[in-house]
């Protein structure tokens, strides 16, 4: 019926509180702020960006991403109900029993690629029962992931790129890990960082950033 399309979403998701969103924007900062400092980084600049360069040949990473909205972890994209799954998904006894609950978001790491910026959400099991079983095949029908692979909070796009951009960025972090690809950089204090071909950066945390995030929906 109308009235049961208008009451599904946008998307469900985890929101963060507030003071843990400033949190996670100020450390996103910060590492696009070393990323962007790094040597190796540098010499890659331009499969990165054709910005104009800093008398130091850095850019502004800051600039090069647009924030979009308030920080969340999406589990279910459902586009008021067009979306495949949206009205089955709304109906899962978990999903409504889980509606406007606090639980704390586990932020494993940064990652920067020339289109999005995002943390990697590490889900618990307890999260886990909220994530849509095809959120990974959906994007990488051939790839054999961990269920929540893709989870991630969204903390920048570069112009033009659209928020589904993050999720699809990270599988392919995960199918480089899974194929053990990736150098390890350098040691950045806060956590290691580590390049998949000179586009791709992930700073991975030596200790979680925790951030209490709320289960909803989201109407736009
Ligand atoms: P995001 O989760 O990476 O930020 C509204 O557009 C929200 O739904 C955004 O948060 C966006 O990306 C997410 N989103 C948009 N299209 C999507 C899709 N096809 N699958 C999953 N999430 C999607």
């Amino acid at each position: 019926s109308a009235l049961e399309a208008a009451a599904l979403p946008l998307f469900f998701g985890w929101f963060l509180a507030h003071k843990h969103a400033l949190e996670l924007e100020k450390r996103s900062r910060e590492f696009l702020k070393t990323l962007s400092q790094l040597d190796q980084f540098k010499q890659h600049i331009s499969q990165f960006t054709s910005e104009e360069l800093g008398s130091q040949g850095e850019v502004d990473l800051e600039k090069h991403f647009q924030s979009r909205g308030v920080l969340h972890c999406t589990t279910k994209f459902c586009d008021f109900g067009k979306a495949d799954g949206a009205k089955a998904y709304a109906e899962k006894e978990v999903v409504r029993e889980s509606m406007g609950c606090v639980t704390v978001l586990q932020i494993s790491a940064f990652f920067a690629t020339p289109r999005t910026v995002g943390a990697r959400v590490a889900l618990t099991e307890e999260q886990l029962r909220l994530w849509p079983p095809d959120a990974e095949k959906e994007v990488m029908p051939d790839v054999d992931l961990p269920l929540g692979s893709r989870a991630h909070v969204t903390l920048g796009c570069a112009e033009g790129v659209e928020g589904v951009q993050t999720g699809i960025d990270l599988l392919e972090f995960a199918k480089l890990e899974k194929e053990g690809s990736g150098d390890k950089v350098q040691d950045l204090g806060d956590g290691t960082l580590y390049s998949y071909g000179n586009d791709m950066w992930m700073l991975r945390l030596s200790r979680n950033v925790e951030a209490p995030a709320m289960f909803s929906g989201f109407y736009g």
